[in-house]
C-alpha cells in the first residue's frame, strides 16, 4: 500500500510537468497515472498482425505508458518469426497478450473478447485478451483499459455485444455546417479530402471504437445528391479507410430523387427498371472505393423530402429497391419519422399508419429507424408506438445524442436516463409482457453530438451523452447510473467525493430540464426555427402540427392533447397492455400526463393539488433545480483542473439563467390563458407576455 502510494506521488510529480491542456479533447481516454501502476504489464504481446490487433496493442502501449509513468513495450512474435519470451529480461516482464483464438468460441461471436488473468508464463503472471476475430482484441484491449482506470482490479471478463448495428449519424452537410449541431463545423473536411489524413480521425475512431460503435452515417438525412458523386464517394473512402482498423463502416445518407439529379432519369419511380439499374450501378462504384461500405441510411416523403410516395409507391417498394442495390454488401434504414403534409391527423399517430400494414414485407437486409418517441426528440416522450408493432421488420432506434431540444450543449442533460427509461418501457409486443424497447430493437443510431469544437460535443458533459449512447448501444440493458459513474471516474477522477454527488446530478439533470420546459407531459412547445428558447405561443406556421399550440391545447378551461378514444385516439396504437399505463389519468405517471389526456385546470393531482397550481410548481421547481447545479458544481473545484471546472461553470451560470427564462415565460403565457392567480408563495415572471413573445434569436447555432 505504501509503496504504490510513494509511487503514485512519484507518478503525480513525474507527469505534472507534461503539459496536458486539460480542454476535453481526450474525452475519456484520458490514461492518468493509477494507484495499481506497478502491477500493470510492462509489455504488450500481439499475436495478431492485422491493422486491427497492431491498434488494439498501440492503445495498451499508449494507456498503460501513461497510467503507469514506465515504458511499454509491444512485441510481435509473429512478425519476428520466433517464440515469445525467449529474451530472459523481457520475458520477466509483466505482459499482456493478445490472440486470436484458433478455434472460434461460439460465445463470442464476431465482436466479442475475453480477458483473462492467471497463466503464469516464465514465473510471471500473464493477462491474455482473446476474441474469434480481431475487433474483438481492440474491444478488449478498450474494457481492459476502462478496468484500470477506473480503478477497478483486473477482472476475468467475457462481453460481446447485445445489437449488430451501432451507429452514429452525423448531420452534416457537405458545406461543412451540422444540422443540429452544437460543437461547431463539420468534422469532415470535405474540400480538403481525400488527401487530408486529419489525427483527429484517428482520434474519433479511436472514440467510438473504445464505446463498441461499429457504424457511422457521414452526412444529413437531409441529403444532398452530390454526396454520391464520383469525387464524394472518393472523400468518403478515404475516411472509411481510416475508420477501417477500428471496426468502423461508412454508411451514407441518400436523397431518393438522386437518379434524377445525378443521372438525368425522368422518374425514381422505384419500380422503373432504369432507376433500379443506375442504384445497382451506383452501390456497385461505391464498392468499388469501398469494400466494406455499410449501407444508405433514407429519409424519404418526410418534410419535403423526395420518396417513392411521389410515384405511389410504398415505403417498403423504395427501401427494398435500395436493399437489392445492395445485395448482400449493406444495409439499408429506412427511417420512419415520416409526416405527410396535407394529413390532418394526430403527428402522433401518422409513423404507425404508414408503417404498420407493410410488417413483414421489407427485405431482410433493410431496417426500419424508428425515432424514440412518435413526436420528436422532446425531452420526455414515450416510446414511439412501432415498438412492440412491427415483429416481422428489424428495427433500429434512433436517438438523438445533440441536444435540439434539450437545450443544446449549454444546458447539463444527462441522457443515458433518457436512453435507459426508453429502453427498458415494456411494449409487451403480442401482449407478451417483458418484451422491452431493449428487446425488440436490432440496432441504434444517435444523431452525433461531435464537431470542430475542441472538446468534440461542445461542453464536458455532453461528452457523457456520446458515451452512454455507445455503451447502451453495445447492452441496452445496461444501467445508466453505472455508465456515468464509469464515464465520470474515466473522465475527471476516481476520488468518490466528486463522483458520487456528479452521478447523482446527472441522474437528476435530464427530469430537471423536462420540469422547466415541457413538465407534465407537455411537449413541442419550442420556439419556431431554433428550437433553444420557449414558444409556447406559436400559432402562426403553415402547418398546424408545427405550432405549438396545436400541441398543449391551452385555453380558459384546461390544458393538454387527448390521445384516448375521445381525442386523436393515438393512446390505442399500443398494445392493450402497454395502454393500460397510461390510459387513467388518476393512477399514471404524471410526468406523461399531458402527452395523453386533455384536463381542466381543476384537475386534482397525485399531489393534491389543481393541475394548474401543479404545473405552476414544476415549473418553478425545475427553475430553481437548474438554479441549484451551480452549489453542487461549486463543491467539486478541489477535485478537478481549473479549466474544464470553469467552462462548467460557465455553462451551469448560462442555464440557470436560461431556466429562469423558461419558467417565467411559460408561466406568463399559460397564465393569460387559465386567468388564474399564482399558487402561494411562487413569485411572478419578471416581465410581461409581451416581452418574452418579443425575444428573437436569429444567429441560434444548428439550424
Ligand atoms: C427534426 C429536426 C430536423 C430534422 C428532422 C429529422 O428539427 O432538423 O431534419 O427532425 O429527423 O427534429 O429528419
Amino acid at each position: 500500500m505504501v509503496v504504490r502510494a510513494i509511487w503514485l506521488c512519484l507518478l503525480m510529480l513525474m507527469t505534472a510537468g507534461q503539459a496536458h491542456a486539460e480542454d476535453g479533447y481526450e474525452l475519456w481516454l484520458r490514461y492518468r497515472p493509477v494507484q495499481s501502476a506497478v502491477d500493470l504489464p510492462q509489455r504488450v504481446v500481439l499475436y495478431d498482425e492485422s491493422p486491427t490487433g497492431r491498434a488494439a496493442a498501440s492503445e495498451l502501449q499508449r494507456g498503460l505508458s501513461a497510467m503507469t509513468g514506465r515504458t511499454v513495450s509491444i512485441d510481435s512474435p509473429v512478425k519476428r518469426g520466433i517464440a515469445m519470451n525467449e529474451d530472459p529480461a523481457e520475458a520477466r516482464k509483466k505482459q499482456i497478450v493478445l490472440s486470436r483464438n484458433a478455434q472460434p468460441d461460439p460465445t463470442l461471436g464476431a465482436e466479442g473478447y475475453h480477458i483473462e488473468t492467471g497463466a503464469v508464463e516464465n514465473h510471471v503472471l500473464v493477462t491474455r485478451i482473446s476474441a474469434n476475430r480481431d475487433i474483438g482484441l481492440l474491444y478488449g484491449a478498450f474494457a481492459y483499459l476502462r478496468q484500470v482506470q477506473t480503478g477497478q482490479p483486473v477482472r476475468d471478463t467475457t462481453d460481446a455485444p447485445r445489437l449488430k448495428l451501432r451507429l452514429l449519424n452525423h448531420w452534416d452537410n457537405l458545406d461543412g455546417t451540422v444540422e443540429r449541431g452544437y460543437a461547431g463545423s463539420s468534422l469532415w473536411d470535405w474540400w480538403r479530402l481525400p488527401d487530408l489524413k486529419s489525427p483527429r480521425y484517428v482520434d474519433y475512431a479511436r472514440a467510438n471504437a473504445s464505446i463498441g460503435i461499429n457504424g457511422t452515417v457521414l452526412n444529413n438525412v437531409n441529403a444532398r445528391a452530390e454526396s454520391l458523386t464520383s469525387p464524394y464517394i472518393v472523400k468518403a473512402a478515404a475516411l472509411a479507410d481510416t475508420f477501417r482498423p477500428y471496426g468502423i463502416r461508412v454508411y451514407l445518407s441518400v436523397r431518393f430523387s438522386a437518379p434524377i439529379e445525378l443521372g438525368g432519369l425522368k422518374t425514381a419511380d422505384p419500380l422503373d427498371p432504369a432507376v433500379r439499374a443506375w442504384w445497382k450501378a451506383k452501390a456497385d462504384e461505391i464498392y468499388a472505393q469501398i469494400p466494406d461500405f455499410g449501407g444508405f441510411l433514407v429519409k424519404a416523403n418526410s418534410e419535403g423530402q423526395p420518396g417513392p410516395q411521389d410515384y405511389h409507391r410504398t415505403h417498403a417498394d423504395g427501401a427494398n429497391m435500395l436493399a437489392a442495390a445492395l445485395g448482400d454488401r449493406g444495409t439499408v434504414m429506412w427511417r420512419a419519422f415520416v409526416y405527410k403534409g396535407e394529413v390532418a391527423e394526430d403527428r402522433h399517430k401518422q409513423a404507425y399508419n404508414e408503417f404498420t400494414p407493410l410488417d413483414g414485407t421489407f427485405a431482410p437486409n433493410v431496417l426500419v429507424q424508428v425515432k424514440n418517441g412518435a413526436i420528436d426528440f422532446q425531452p420526455r416522450e414515450p416510446f414511439h408506438p412501432l415498438f412492440g408493432a412491427m415483429p416481422k421488420t428489424p428495427l433500429m432506434m434512433e436517438f438523438q445524442i445533440t441536444k435540439e431540444y434539450l437545450g443544446f450543449a449549454t444546458h447539463l442533460a444527462y441522457l443515458g436516463q433518457y436512453y435507459e427509461e426508453t429502453l427498458s418501457a415494456d411494449t409487451f409486443e403480442r401482449g407478451q409482457k417483458g418484451r422491452t424497447v431493449a428487446q425488440v430493437i436490432s440496432g441504434m443510431a444517435g444523431v452525433a453530438n461531435i464537431g470542430t469544437d475542441r472538446n468534440w460535443s461542445g461542453s464536458n458533459f455532453d461528452q457523457a451523452n456520446w458515451y452512454a449512447f455507445g455503451r447502451l448501444a453495445w447492452n441496452p440493458h445496461a444501467s445508466a447510473r453505472d455508465i456515468a459513474t464509469e464515464w465520470a471516474r474515466m473522465t475527471f477522477t476516481t476520488d468518490a467525493r466528486f463522483v458520487r454527488p456528479v452521478v447523482d446530478m446527472m441522474m437528476r439533470s435530464r427530469e430537471t430540464v423536462a420540469d422547466y420546459m415541457t413538465p407534465l407531459g407537455l411537449h413541442h412547445l419550442m420556439a419556431t426555427g431554433h428550437h433553444y428558447g420557449p414558444g409556447p405561443w406559436v400559432d402562426n406556421l403553415s402547418r398546424p402540427d408545427w405550432n405549438p399550440v396545436y400541441y398543449h391545447k391551452a385555453d380558459k378551461d384546461g390544458i393538454g392533447f387527448d390521445r384516448t378514444a375521445k381525442g386523436s385516439g393515438a393512446l390505442s396504437q399500443y398494445d392493450p397492455l402497454a395502454q393500460a399505463a397510461w390510459a387513467n389519468p388518476q393512477s399514471m405517471d404524471e410526468r406523461y400526463l399531458l402527452w395523453f389526456h386533455h384536463l381542466s385546470w381543476d384537475y386534482k393531482t397525485r399531489s393534491g393539488r389543481p393541475l394548474w397550481d401543479e404545473l405552476v410548481l414544476t415549473y418553478d421547481r425545475g427553475a430553481r433545480d437548474a438554479a441549484a447545479l451551480q452549489d453542487i458544481w461549486a463543491k467539486m473545484q478541489p477535485y478537478i483542473d481549473a479549466e474544464r471546472f470553469e467552462a462548467v461553470s460557465a455553462n451551469l451560470r448560462i442555464q440557470a439563467r436560461e431556466a429562469k427564462g423558461w419558467r417565467d415565460a411559460s408561466i406568463a403565457y399559460f397564465q393569460s390563458k387559465s386567468g388564474r392567480a399564482l399558487p402561494a408563495g411562487v413569485a411572478p415572471p419578471d416581465h410581461s407576455l409581451d416581452y418574452y413573445k418579443s425575444l428573437k434569436f436569429p444567429f441560434a447555432p444548428g439550424i
